[in-house]
């Protein structure tokens, strides 16, 4: 017997909230393609490697993982216990998705070849930093995971391509809340995980970042070897009242800077004339995600996305942030010293 439509109480619920994993298999719906061997498939890799290395974050301190190892990695660093932690994490989640073919990390030498992912046609590179912001570790500091992915041809997936052929990139950000933010091409979303369920929570609009800011973020330690454009600008940033805020973790700054304006800044200094920070897997992905919420990218020479790559740990001066704001800064430069 049908019920009479008199007492039927519509209930009022909240707008359905979006997980990342419906987000991305959407995503993955609207090109057409089979889910199982795609993009979505690996980005929900590193969303699951996340949620891993975000527990053991929190726990580090209890484990007795805080602190450093004794080893040394590529980039001379002194390797922090969570690096290598976050490394095989990632390493592990990723080279097990069907898809993947090459894995490059800031904690490895050499590109990683995952065996025998050519064989069901896998053809992505994915690039990674485990762990940003290690030196934060001891001190209770935000950290994050930063990422990059490529579409590589069979016969050439070993190449380094242009940040520009980015297919997906993002990074997640462990401070108070565990943020996940990423690109695939069509504007920036974000999502938080909620720890209750496990579950990434779509925030509901896209990022934009805004124009123009009021504060930037550097090593000010560095400023005197700084080339003269770059402490002009800060020194009329000063001027016009900017705040300066660094928090020693890209993701982090960057992070601040998408969503409250401003720039982040790595200049070439008398220490690190190239810059410090590294173009695959640091500047490429947060370039593409601060160009995608209408921010801009710049090596002080050039776009960020149109360096052509000549080795995996390469580093390059980074400018990130607000159209106005690096506008402005690249004038300084045009003016030489
Ligand atoms: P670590 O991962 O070694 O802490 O380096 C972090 C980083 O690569 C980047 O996240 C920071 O923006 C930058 O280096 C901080 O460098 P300085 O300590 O020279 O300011």
């Amino acid at each position: 017997m049908a019920v009479p439509a008199s007492v039927v109480v519509p209930i009022r619920t909240n707008p359905p909230t979006q997980t990342l994993q419906t987000y991305l298999l959407a995503a993955e719906r609207a090109t057409g393609r089979d889910a199982t061997r795609s993009l979505s498939w690996i980005v929900s890799a590193i969303s699951s490697a996340a949620k891993t290395i975000a527990a053991r974050l929190r726990t580090a301190g209890i484990e007795g993982n805080l602190g450093a190892i004794g080893q040394v990695n590529v980039q001379g660093e002194t390797q922090q216990a969570l690096d290598v932690i976050a490394n095989e994490v990632l390493i592990h989640e990723l080279q097990s998705r069907e898809g993947v073919v090459v894995l490059g990390s800031e904690e490895n030498d050499e590109l990683l070849v995952v065996d025998g992912a050519h064989a069901s046609g896998g053809r992505y590179s994915v690039l990674f930093d485990p762990l940003d912001g290690s030196s934060n570790l001891d001190v209770g500091g935000s950290v994050g995971t930063i990422f990059s992915l490529y579409e590589v041809s069979a016969g050439d997936e070993l190449a380094l391509l242009p940040g520009r052929r980015q297919v997906a990139a993002g990074y997640v950000l462990y401070g108070p809340s565990t943020i996940f933010v990423m690109t695939l091409g069509r504007g920036v979303d974000m999502f938080i995980l909620d720890p209750a369920v496990g579950n990434f929570i779509k925030t509901p609009d896209p990022l934009r970042i805004p124009a123009q800011g009021r504060s930037y973020s550097v090593n000010e330690a560095n400023v005197d070897s700084f080339p003269a454009g770059y402490q002009r600008f800060l020194a009329a940033c000063r001027r016009q009242g900017y705040a300066s805020r660094y928090a020693g973790a890209m993701v982090a700054d960057v992070h601040r800077v998408l969503l409250q304006g401003g720039v982040f800044l790595y200049p070439p200094t008398a220490k690190t004339p190239q810059g410090k920070l590294r173009l695959m897997y640091e500047a490429n992905p947060m370039a593409w995600v601060l160009e995608q919420a209408g921010g801009a990218g710049s090596t002080g020479h050039g776009a960020i996305l149109d360096v052509q790559p000549e080795s995996l740990h390469q580093r390059v001066p980074v400018i990130l942030g607000s159209p106005c704001d690096v506008a402005a800064l690249l004038a300084e430069l045009a003016r030489g010293e």
